[in-house]
């Protein structure tokens, strides 16, 4: 049988396959360079950038819990000005996409970093993340449809390139959030960022994480990730990302299967760095096996 075709669309940027790492899990890649070849992920998406510097959260800020983590960093990064100083260098090496995902805490920012960003070449895509659970009102935005538009059409403005939305599992109805940031211009969205959670030390009788409470990832909340890709997946026209405890390659093809034209993994790559890699091999391995020839013929085909 020919090579399966892996290639993907996201709005008018072509991945080679649709395996890429989520933003916050796997820095600008530099730090994974020597332990996974980086040019075999379908995308790096990097770190949440802020128009400043930011020091995130007081410590504690990660904690493992059953099939799961919670992190609490708090948008810990350098500035838009020092990533395109000290971490473009090195993503100009990689041969595969770069999705930088920004975020903020007023449109106008999110503009601004945009426009710094539209100048880069290097960058393929913005993600704009909206939904970070970490900061106070990191999720203002994702969670009223007209907050969430504002910020695509800021973004929409200030680049010309292809934009994803990340949204948030912390909303009442989250198609409601898919289908405004579709209407006001979004390329793609991706979803989930993590769950709202927190842990108590019984001992010390205090919450464990800093901040008191985080960001729940990792297998436990693939379940309800899954379904919130494959409603999604029925409201949007544009293509989804989806992501959220996908651990293998059969996780990543549930979202597939569900409606998602591409995935992000995310809490995998702390267990085993080249787990990006290990699941584009296994896809590519199941469409030899099944004798699909192109990959979009897996996206929604669900059976009922
Ligand atoms: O930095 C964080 O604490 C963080 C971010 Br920006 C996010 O979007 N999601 C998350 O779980 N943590």
């Amino acid at each position: 049988m020919v090579k399966p075709n892996l290639k993907v669309k996201i709005g008018g940027l072509e991945l080679k396959n649709p395996v890429t790492v989520a933003s916050g899990t796997f820095g600008s890649g530099e730090e994974y360079r020597k332990l996974v070849d980086l040019n075999k992920i379908g995308a790096i998406v990097t770190k949440s950038v802020t128009l400043k510097p930011r020091e995130g959260n007081p410590p504690p800020r990660v904690v493992e819990t059953p099939s799961g983590m919670l992190n609490s960093i708090g948008l810990q990064n350098d500035g838009i000005d020092a990533f395109i100083k000290d971490k473009v260098p090195f993503l100009n090496k990689v041969k595969t996409a770069v999705i930088v995902s920004i975020a903020a805490h007023r449109v106008e920012d999110y503009a601004a970093i945009a426009g710094k960003l539209d100048k880069i070449k290097r960058v393929d895509a913005i993600e704009i993340n909206i939904s970070c659970p970490n900061v106070e009102g990191g999720l203002e935005f994702a969670r009223e449809p007209g907050s969430a538009a504002a910020v695509v059409r800021a973004v929409r403005r200030a680049s010309k390139k292809p934009v994803i939305t990340k949204l948030s599992p912390n909303v009442k109805d989250i198609t409601e959030i898919a289908m405004a940031v579709e209407e006001a211009g979004s390329d793609a969205v991706s979803l989930v960022n993590t769950f709202t959670g927190m842990a108590i030390d019984i001992d010390t009788r205090r919450p464990v994480l800093g901040n008191v409470v985080g960001g729940l990832s990792g297998p436990a909340i693939k379940p309800i990730a899954l379904r919130m890709a494959w409603e999604t997946a029925k409201k949007v026209k544009i293509p989804i990302i989806g992501m959220g405890g996908i651990m293998c390659y059969e996780d990543a093809l549930e979202f597939i299967i569900a409606g998602a034209s591409a995935v992000q993994i995310g809490t995998a790559n702390f267990v085993n760095p080249r787990v990006a890699v290990e699941i584009i091999d296994g896809i590519e391995e199941y469409m030899r096996k099944e004798g699909i020839k192109n990959i979009k013929e897996l996206t929604g085909c669900l059976k009922r």
